[in-house]
């Protein structure tokens, strides 16, 4: 990729360079004048040799370097359509409304879990990606670390990531989606195989059981769980996010806003606020429920 990238350049600039030279040097080089000529006498226009012969040697090497760019272009972008090696783990990653759901598929239905705007992958490591859209289209991206891939609905398209180091990338739509695009990002984390699997074994377990039926769970029922899923509880709502693990997640309402109680606070109680147009509404829940709410979702670990 980067090899083609410079490889154009430099035969741009070699270019450049070669047709100035030649106009500077026809504009400078002057035919020796026949002695006896003053500048106001008219001039015979004649050259040496078949001056065509200079255009087609022009049209011929332009096509051939033009040609040659062109497949050189096709055979990188054939390379790095696939990735290295066959990837083990495939993502689905579905961008809604604004904010991305992410579903870890397996051929053992019993492996299979979802989370939201946070995927996790393992370094050094190619991981598929296949991308649907639940409304418009949307287009994700991770800068550092792949090229765009739009999320269009009624197809899936896919695309692959690899990530060299751990750490964590900035992901983000980029295909303008609505009133919130701007604040429809996540995270992506790379880390090491055996810390990944650790997580991903955290995943999928279930709501722990010991926060069942405290106030806080009851309220969530009422308010919250037509729209959300806490797994192992009777919350099974598909429009928002997964919460079953919200509070492994860095950040909440799609990389807006650090997973802080303060944050998750003012979230849950005014999300129009923070996000206008978002499709949590505004749900007028008084102080109480709310502070109970919010220690419900603290053990949603
Ligand atoms: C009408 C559906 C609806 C209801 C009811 C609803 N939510 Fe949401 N919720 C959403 C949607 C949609 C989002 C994603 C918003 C976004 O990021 O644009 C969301 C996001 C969230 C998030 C951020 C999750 C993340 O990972 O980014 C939290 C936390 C949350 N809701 C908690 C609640 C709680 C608590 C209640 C009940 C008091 C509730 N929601 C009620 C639809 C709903
Ligand atoms: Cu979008």
């Amino acid at each position: 990729m980067s090899t083609l990238t410079w490889g154009v350049l430099i035969i741009s600039v070699l270019v450049v360079i070669i047709t100035t030279a030649i106009l500077l040097f026809a504009t400078f080089a002057r035919r020796e004048r026949p002695p006896s000529s003053t500048s106001k006498e008219r001039q015979l226009v004649s050259r040496a040799g078949n001056p065509v012969s200079v255009i087609y040697a022009g049209l011929i090497l332009s096509t051939v370097v033009l040609f040659g760019v062109t497949i050189w272009t096709m055979m990188t972008l054939a390379d790095i359509a696939a990735p290295p090696s066959k990837p083990s783990i495939t993502v689905e990653v579905t961008g809604h409304q604004w904010w991305w759901e992410v579903r870890y598929l397996s051929d053992d239905p019993s492996q299979i879990f979802t989370t939201a705007n946070e995927i996790h992958i393992p370094v050094g490591e190619p991981v598929a990606i296949k991308l649907r859209s639940a409304d418009v289209i949307h287009s994700f991206w991770v800068p550092a670390l792949s090229g765009k891939t739009d999320t269009i609905p009624g197809q899936t398209n896919t695309t692959w990531i690899l990530a060299d180091r751990a750490g964590t990338y900035r992901g983000q739509c980029t295909e303008y989606c609505g009133l919130q695009h701007a604040h429809m990002g996540f995270e992506l984390v790379a880390m090491p195989k055996e810390k990944f699997e650790s997580w991903r074994k955290d995943q999928l377990r279930s709501a722990s059981e010991k926060s069942l039926a405290s106030p806080g769970q009851r309220a969530f029922m009422q308010k919250c769980a037509v729209c959300h899923t806490v797994r192992g509880t009777r919350a099974g709502g598909r429009v928002g996010p997964d919460l079953t693990h919200l509070m492994t997640r860095s950040t909440i309402a799609a990389g807006t806003l650090p997973n802080r109680i303060g944050y998750l606070s003012g979230w849950i109680a005014d999300p129009q606020h923070v996000k206008p147009g978002s499709k949590m509404p505004r749900l007028d829940i008084n102080g109480q429920d709310l502070a109970q709410v919010r220690s419900y979702l603290e053990t949603l670990n």
